[in-house]
């Protein structure tokens, strides 16, 4: 099995390795400052990406033979080192080759635009991987079995096949994929309004053969549930990224606008391929230089490369730049001064960036500036900045996330309701609220935040965090799609039964949803070779909510690690409880903020800190020789009245609050008996150590697929795996004895180990 792997990666590798040979390797220089999106030079040296121009082919195929033979008899093997992500393109089974070869033995793709281009390179691409064999270019009269691409504008033939009205009703970014007969001819049409869509719709095609789907008898259609689908990325400008656990930041801003980093481009490619169409390319702790022309430059050159895959780059904005970068007195709303600087650095922006999506802002929140240095509201200082942006066109995503002030509130739980919830309505049309999944701060189990269903005339988006900030980092094998599919279903009752998260996002004037970014400069891009499973999950329901954890994960592993029987159904069986293994040997039965302060990796449940108590994790777990928990009840804090009364009265009673949310919502005795007889006691034993034992099952189940996947990403798997059952192990000891400390009761037979230790 080992050796059809390494032979397909080894053949598609050379093959590759010949095209660019082929073409040269010239870097692209940027052309920053352009005021329309361009035609750019479609050579990228060390990605994946390759010429759209056919040429005559009988040298380079006699040398693409003659090496593979070469190097298939010399033994030689290219490394599988994660670089293509879920776009390996591999060869199909000989049984699918044929048919999968007869429809799509031809590509037309008309329209001289960079994103007609990218259309091309990836079908050739694509389909030279998937079929093993050069896929030629036409122009105009396809062929039987082509596969035609385009728009109504751009393509004379798709504009002939009187698809218009449907492609209306599919938006600017959805598409057709339909198995057609004009003329006695059979083809295969992927079609949309604009050409991104055409893009989007070419990813879904060649998806249909990396998940082994029928390519006949096609009609589909698709659109967005979401408008503006981004990830947040926590770059720093000295390249760090917080919360990044990948390398260094993708952006090299000492390089840009000079240089153009080929991984830029294959960074827009893996993002168009799910339907992600924003990047705000900086940390929300912003600084203010971000906003400066040197560094505006610099994002302008990275617009550049992203607009073919209609990637558009938004920037965290710094609230008191026009203070700290433009030297005015004070960055008050105020101050018709600061209005100006807003004015003509927005004008700045577009000159440079002329489809920049518009500004993210952290104001007020662990020490970032904001309104409220002025008395003013988050309404106030988000309205200052949005009416900057809106003769262009561009929107302010405003951060919910805020907490410091216990004059708020005691519980910092209910804080950012309370300090947004009256000012709903007061927000501009272009302005959007950024929530985050749960009231707190991305903990490994959240209940939905309030404020999803809780603003009624203000727009809101999610926020989710695809790095793994409180999830093992990118050491722990954690799939965060049954978590987000948990928040995107959870039912808020605004307005009546099946108000979900996914409705109430999808209903906002201006709808979007935002991941804080898993990626970096690791050759995998995101450190864990399972990590790319989350940001590709994130993609696809931001695109499509609905979509099963199960059906995404399948997918993911296909196309990432091919589509052997045995290997699919032991990887994708890993995957599936992953996330709530996770949540059982960190914080189960609804335990939060157990982590120690500063890396978010390690456990820590005895934190203290006098003076800032929400950073102390007995504030969060309250555990004490009779109980556990917080009470969140009319008793407690009454958190739970933020929500809507059908589900203020569920979290509230014991009898209906959800287990796995049971100590987020109440306190209760250790002998409290839950349904399955368990006292809470003897539950909190069991998960903590179900936790670990699931990491020690995933690690035998991985050795299982030995042989079944390259050698090169089964290692690095097989090596996280055993440092996850590590800091699994960790977790569970230290927090069973930090709480037998305060409950004194007995181990479970099954845990005596972690009472012998010291
Ligand atoms: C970017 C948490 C993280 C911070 C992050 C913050 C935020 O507190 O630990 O690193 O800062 O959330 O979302 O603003």
């Amino acid at each position: 099995m080992s050796q059809r792997f390494t032979n397909a990666s080894l053949m598609r590798g050379f093959l590759s390795a010949c095209l660019k040979m082929e073409r040269g390797c010239v870097e692209d220089q940027p052309q920053h400052g352009e005021n329309t999106p361009r035609q750019r030079n479609s050579g990228a040296c060390c990605g994946w990406s390759r010429t759209t121009h056919p040429r005559s082919g009988v040298f380079r195929q006699a040398l693409i033979v003659a090496g593979a033979a070469w190097l298939l008899s010399a033994g030689h093997l290219l490394a599988e080192d994660g670089y293509r992500l879920w776009l390996r393109y591999e060869k199909v089974e000989h049984r699918l080759l044929e048919a999968y070869a007869a429809n799509a033995s031809a590509i037309v793709v008309q329209g001289n635009t960079p994103t007609c281009a990218a259309i091309r390179e990836e079908l050739q691409l694509g389909l030279a991987g998937l079929l093993s064999r050069e896929i030629l270019l036409e122009t105009n009269v396809p062929a039987a079995g082509a596969v035609v691409v385009g728009t109504p504008s751009s393509s004379s033939l798709i504009a002939s096949l009187g698809l218009d009205a449907e492609l209306k009703l599919l938006g600017p970014d959805g598409f057709l994929i339909r198995s057609v007969t004009p003329n006695g001819r059979r083809l295969t049409v992927v079609a949309s309004q604009s050409e991104v869509g055409a893009l989007y719709g070419t990813f879904h095609f060649l998806r249909l053969m990396q998940t082994r789907q029928p390519i006949t008898g096609l009609n589909i259609a698709e659109r967005p549930a979401l408008e503006r689908r981004l990830l947040n990325h926590w770059d720093n400008l000295n390249g760090s990224v917080e919360r990044g656990y990948a390398g260094k930041s993708l952006w090299k801003w000492d390089e840009l606008p000079g240089r153009i980093d080929p991984r830029y481009r294959d960074y827009a490619r893996a993002n168009a391929s799910l339907g992600l169409n924003g990047a705000v390319l900086n940390n929300v702790n912003a600084k203010p230089e971000q906003l400066g022309t040197e560094y505006l430059k610099k994002a302008a050159a990275l617009a550049d490369v992203f607009r073919p895959y209609g990637i558009r780059v938004y920037l965290a904005a710094n609230f008191a730049a026009p203070k700290k970068l433009g030297g005015l007195p004070d960055a008050n709303p105020n101050n018709p001064k600061v209005r100006k600087w807003w004015n003509d650095k927005a004008d700045e922006i577009y000159a440079l960036i002329p489809d920049f999506g518009g500004f993210l802002v952290k104001a007020n929140s662990e020490g970032q500036p904001g309104p409220q240095d002025y008395k003013l509201t988050h309404a106030d200082g988000a309205n200052l900045l949005a009416d900057a942006l809106a003769p262009h066109g561009g929107i302010v995503m405003w951060r919910a996330f805020g907490y410091n002030s216990p004059k708020v509130d005691k519980d910092r739980a209910k804080r950012a309701y309370l300090e947004f919830k009256p000012l709903d309505g007061q927000f501009r049309d272009n302005v959007i609220v950024q929530v985050k999944n749960g009231p707190i701060d991305f903990q490994p189990r959240e209940p939905f935040h309030p404020l999803f269903g809780g603003l009624k005339q203000t727009s809101v988006m999610a926020e989710l965090e695809i790095t793994q900030e409180n999830m093992g980092h990118s050491t722990d094998l954690v799939y965060l799609a049954p978590m987000w599919r948990e928040f995107l279903e959870s039912d808020t009752y605004a307005g009546g039964q099946g108000a979900t998260v996914a409705s109430i996002l999808a209903r906002s004037p201006v709808t979007a949803i935002a991941g804080v970014a898993n990626t970096g400069t690791d050759r995998n891009w995101c450190g864990h070779d399972f990590a790319p499973a989350n940001w590709h999950a994130f993609g696809r329901l931001a695109w499509n909510p609905r979509l099963t954890a199960e059906q995404i994960a399948d997918e993911w592993a296909r196309a990432t690690w091919g589509n052997d029987a045995m290997v699919l159904a032991t990887i994708t069986n890993m995957m599936r409880g992953s996330w709530e293994a996770c949540v059982n040997y960190e914080m189960p039965l609804g335990l939060h903020h157990l982590m120690e302060a500063g890396g978010h990796y390690d456990p820590k449940p005895e934190t203290v800190n006098q003076g800032a108590p929400e950073y102390s994790a007995w504030y969060y777990h309250k555990a004490d020789a009779k109980g556990i928990g917080f009470d969140r009840t009319k008793t407690g804090s009454d958190a739970v009245s933020q929500y809507a009364p059908e589900i203020r009265d569920r979290f509230a009673n014991l009898d209906t609050c959800p287990q796995e949310l049971l100590l987020w919502f109440h306190h209760v005795d250790w002998d409290y008996r839950l349904k399955n007889g368990r006292t809470v006691w003897e539950e909190l034993c069991f998960r903590y150590n179900d936790g670990v034992e699931y990491v020690k099952r995933m690690q035998a189940q991985w050795e299982a697929v030995r042989g079944g996947v390259d050698a090169e990403r089964f290692e690095a798997v097989r090596n996280r795996l055993e440092l996850q059952r590590v800091h699994a192990t960790k977790w569970r000891d230290t927090c069973i004895r930090y709480f037998q400390s305060k409950s004194q009761k007995p181990l479970p037979a099954y845990l005596t180990q972690v009472a012998e230790k010291p």
